[in-house]
């Protein structure tokens, strides 16, 4: 077995254990990021594309964010589209001149690898059969397999920031943890296509068949997506359907033209609200989807991500620097408070712009006074724009 030491010991490359391993850097300290995957498969996973103000300036002022400003779109409105007409919500006008930037979840890991290994940082791909010990001792350890050698690394806290199917939240005695789960009974079918853009701004639609969203990559790359069964199966969705599904669901009487392309990627999602409490076991703090999970219709989870890697890298700062543990005692209630509120709004947009299995009539008719009154009352607009833009 080989032994090491760090100081923080962060189990998974996604955006909250990069970015973590980035901002403790930057503070001096000391980590080991350990991945399950390949450096390519990581950088290619489709995800997230919709970053807000607050992300988008943590990420520039810690020195990642050159790229997603030469390359990333900012967006000052979001379309609502329902009964055959689009209603335009002006973002920036009205949260005060914030906005959004569309930049892909995978270019930010890109740049998250890049600047972390530029610096010397250790990031282990392709590990095996990662397990966390003596979380509440003050000396926890970590141990996997890594090309073919069994490691243990002695840390000082461990950062759970494996995902939803990760191994730090279920090292967490059950007995200790609460959970709070909703599944939908909807998933997303997301496409990427080699089309021209069909819009300048993302459009929500809400229609009779079922949500669509129309997002954008670049100006040859676009990104769509349609409410559809959870548990169905990619081959039952030949191009020719996708496209007369699309067609169907984004149709107004406004002569708008959907620009169709080249289809190159399919993908089905599940959708579920999911938070667990608290985000910290003694020396284990659990980020991102680790701890929680919201649905995308408000595209809340990555900026979740980084919220709570920001206010964590603070915590553990502030222990090594003046050996105060009161931030880290106060990160999952300081977390908390966001991560509800953003569970509140994803849960709110999505119910408001999906068909619901067991809809009734007057259901559909609800929501669209709902949609209604958002795009005809400034007050109501204004809480869809200050959460959207976070
Ligand atoms: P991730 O990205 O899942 O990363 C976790 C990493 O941990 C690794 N891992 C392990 N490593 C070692 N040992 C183990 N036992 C391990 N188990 C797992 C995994 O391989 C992985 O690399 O979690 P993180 O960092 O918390 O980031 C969360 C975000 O990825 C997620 O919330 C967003 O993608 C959600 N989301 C969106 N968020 C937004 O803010 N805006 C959006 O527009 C948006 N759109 C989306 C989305 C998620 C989507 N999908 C596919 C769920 C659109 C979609 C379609
Ligand atoms: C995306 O571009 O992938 C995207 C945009 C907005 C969302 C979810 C996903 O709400």
């Amino acid at each position: 077995m080989k032994s090491s030491k760090t100081q923080v010991a962060i189990i998974g490359a996604g955006p909250a254990g990069l970015l973590l391993s980035h901002l403790l850097h930057l503070a001096g300290i000391d980590s080991v990021v350990i991945e399950s995957r390949s450096r390519q498969e990581i950088e290619a996973t489709i995800r997230a594309g919709v970053l807000e103000q607050g992300t988008v300036d943590l990420l520039a002022q810690s020195g990642v964010g050159g790229r997603m400003q030469r390359e990333g779109f900012v967006h000052q409105g979001i379309y609502l589209r329902f009964a055959g007409r689009s209603h335009r919500i002006p973002l920036t006008e009205l949260t005060g001149g914030r906005s959004i930037m569309v930049y892909a979840q995978h270019e930010v890991i890109k740049d998250l690898v890049k600047a972390r290994l530029e610096a010397g940082g250790k990031i282990l791909f392709e590990v095996r059969d990662a397990a966390l010990y003596d979380l509440d001792s003050a000396a926890p350890k970590i141990r996997f397999h890594h090309e073919n050698t069994l490691h243990e690394i002695s840390c000082d806290f461990v950062a759970g920031c494996d995902g939803f199917h990760g191994v730090s939240r279920p090292t967490i005695p059950s007995r200790m943890r609460t959970e709070y789960t909703r599944l939908y009974p909807f998933g997303w079918f997301g496409i990427l296509v080699e089309a021209p853009p069909s819009t300048d701004e993302l459009i929500y639609a809400h229609h009779d068949r079922g949500f669509a969203l129309v997002s954008t990559r670049s100006p040859q790359i676009q990104r769509l997506y349609f409410q559809c069964d959870p548990q169905d199966d990619v081959k039952n969705w030949p191009d020719a359907r996708i496209w007369e599904e699309l067609h169907a669901r984004l149709a107004t009487t406004e002569g708008w033209k959907l620009a169709e392309g080249r289809i190159f990627q399919k993908g089905i999602i599940a959708m579920r609200s999911f938070v667990a409490e608290p985000m910290r076991y003694g020396r284990l703090f659990l980020a991102g989807d680790a701890a929680h999970i919201v649905p995308p219709t408000g595209a809340k989870g990555l900026n979740l991500a980084v919220n709570d890697v920001r206010v964590l890298s603070e915590g553990i700062s502030a222990y090594y620097k003046n050996k105060s543990e009161e931030l880290l005692n106060n990160y999952s209630a300081t977390a908390l408070k966001r991560i509800w509120r953003a569970e509140y709004f994803s849960w709110w947009m999505t119910s408001m712009l999906h068909r619901f299995h067991d809809d009734t009539p007057f259901h559909h008719r609800v929501q669209l006074a709902e949609l209604e009154y958002v795009v005809t009352s400034r007050a109501k607009a204004i809480t869809l724009a200050e959460n959207y833009v976070g």
